[in-house]
């Protein structure tokens, strides 16, 4: 059947209209996508954004918040701001892995000595790199948010090396990367949302799912899945996406009160990170969950793998040379 043009792209109008993306000199409160619920540390650092961004452009833009994963997944959110139907989403960097090649850069497996390397990584010159390699695709991105450092918490037993990860079937996010790091170490790799991953783990459709503290205690997965196996694999951040569609329609007055808003709200989402992974784990701990300590290096010495088949262009090369040489 072929589809009328006039009427399709009359929808189109109609759908960014919605969007809350009009004119240049309009006022706009910017929808933003999130999936976590209204208390996370994500999610509180975007509302503060807005607040900024009131500020700056005197009462004239903001933002508004949709928390929970109202307006789908995050691959959904991805395509939805891709293509300026949403203006903001708030991310993990995985998803985009398949999209933004420099955004597997801090997903790899071990690269990131401590928080702290990771925080000074990602607010230098490599982080600005590879935010900006996100443009071409359709994507502003604006800053990294913490998350931590991920962990895999299975069902039935306890893991303490990598030889007991061996044959679980493992959730993992909807990345190519995150498949062959789990397949790396012996496991079967399982991508699906976040939003399905309780009932997987519950049904036993997955023995096992990875993830930092406060991530494992909102999602209630650690009421499934006890056993908590300091793996630290990966520090992941999370990626704020400004769609480049809506971007190009504002002023550039706009988009440097945007910018500054977005890097405003970095110093506290830490802060706040900070204080949520402390509570998460007390809270996980309270609630039953056991926390393991693993033997670290077989799990790290079984990454070179996904450093070779992931890390093959010479960019990605030397932006991981240089990760590796910050002090
Ligand atoms: C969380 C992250 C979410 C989502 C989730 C997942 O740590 O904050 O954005 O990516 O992990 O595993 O899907």
């Amino acid at each position: 059947m072929k589809i009328p043009p006039l009427p399709g792209r009359a929808l189109l109008a109609a759908g960014i209209a919605l969007a809350g993306v009009g004119l240049a000199a309009q006022a706009t409160e910017f929808r933003s996508a999130e999936a976590h619920p209204d208390d996370y540390p994500t999610t509180l650092a975007v509302r503060q954004m807005g607040a900024t961004l009131k500020r700056l452009s005197n009462g004239k833009h903001g933002i508004q918040v949709f928390s929970g994963g109202k307006l789908g997944t995050e691959k959904d959110a991805i395509e939805q701001t891709k293509i300026g139907a949403i203006a903001m989403t708030r991310v993990n960097v995985a998803p985009m892995n398949n999209i933004c090649a420099a955004t597997m850069v801090p997903t790899m497996p071990f690269l990131f000595r401590s928080i702290e390397h990771m925080r000074r990584v990602l607010d230098g010159a490599i982080g600005e790199e590879i935010l900006k390699d996100c443009e071409a695709q359709g994507f502003i991105a604006l800053a990294f948010y913490d998350s931590g450092s991920r962990s895999i918490y299975s069902v039935k037993k306890p893991l303490q090396s990598l030889a007991d990860v061996k044959g679980m079937k493992i959730r993992v996010q909807q990345s190519d990367l995150w498949v062959s790091l789990i397949e790396a170490m012996g496991a079967n790799a399982t991508p699906m949302p976040y939003g399905e991953v309780y009932t997987a783990l519950k049904t036993g459709l997955v023995d096992a799912a990875e993830n930092n503290y406060p991530s494992y205690e909102s999602s209630r997965h650690y009421e499934v899945a006890r056993y908590y196996a300091k793996t630290e694999h990966s520090m992941a951040p999370e990626i704020l996406l400004f769609s480049k569609r809506v971007w190009d329609r504002l002023s550039a007055q706009d988009q440097q009160a945007i910018r500054q808003a977005a890097k405003e709200s970095v110093p506290y989402m830490r802060k706040l990170w900070d204080e949520r992974e402390e509570k998460s784990l007390a809270a996980v701990k309270a609630g039953g969950a056991q926390i393991v300590e693993v033997d670290k290096a077989s799990f790290r010495n079984a990454m070179q793998p996904v450093y070779d088949k992931f890390i093959t262009d010479p960019k990605l090369k030397d932006l991981v040379r240089r990760a590796q040489d910050t002090k």
